[in-house]
């Protein structure tokens, strides 16, 4: 359908997911376009490159933000950033669409608890790709 999405996921919080990330991304990128596919990127480097480089990465990020039709995010490694986008997200009324793996970690109850915010536990990764399907029909 060629939607604008825009994938979150953990950087500087921690890359531990970043293949399933980049699996995430592929998935979703052969029905629409990924507006941040960087963030399956397992070359990214994580070093500081100073404010004026992270001001850019700020302004494009929230710019595409209010472009994207709809979030999806990878919630397991948790991130500062990933959290920001979500409530930046919320704000402008885009659709959110969480997933994050329960054998592994417990959401935080700011997303768990706020209902504006469609949330996805799952055990096995192809309950993702299931999930997806439905999300992206
Ligand atoms: O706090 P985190 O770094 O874990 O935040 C991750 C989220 O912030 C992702 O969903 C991205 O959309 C966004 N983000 C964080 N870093 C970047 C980035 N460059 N480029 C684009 N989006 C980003 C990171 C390279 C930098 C570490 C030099």
């Amino acid at each position: 359908m060629n939607r604008k999405i825009y994938f979150a996921g953990s950087i500087r919080g921690g890359r531990t997911d970043a293949t399933l990330y980049q699996r995430i991304i592929e998935y979703i990128g052969r029905t629409d376009t990924v507006l941040t596919e960087h963030v399956g990127d397992l070359s990214l480097s994580l070093l500081e490159k100073g404010r004026s480089k992270d001001a850019l990465i700020y302004e494009q990020d929230t710019a595409w933000l209010r472009e994207c039709d709809l979030l999806i995010g990878e919630c397991t490694s948790p991130s500062l950033g990933v959290g920001y986008e979500l409530a930046y997200a919320e704000k402008f009324g885009k659709p959110c669409h969480l997933f994050y793996d329960k054998t592994r970690t417990q959401l935080s109850a700011m997303l768990t608890g706020n209902p504006y915010f469609h949330i996805y536990p799952y055990a096995a990764e192809a309950d993702i790709f299931a999930a997806l399907d439905r999300i992206l029909l």
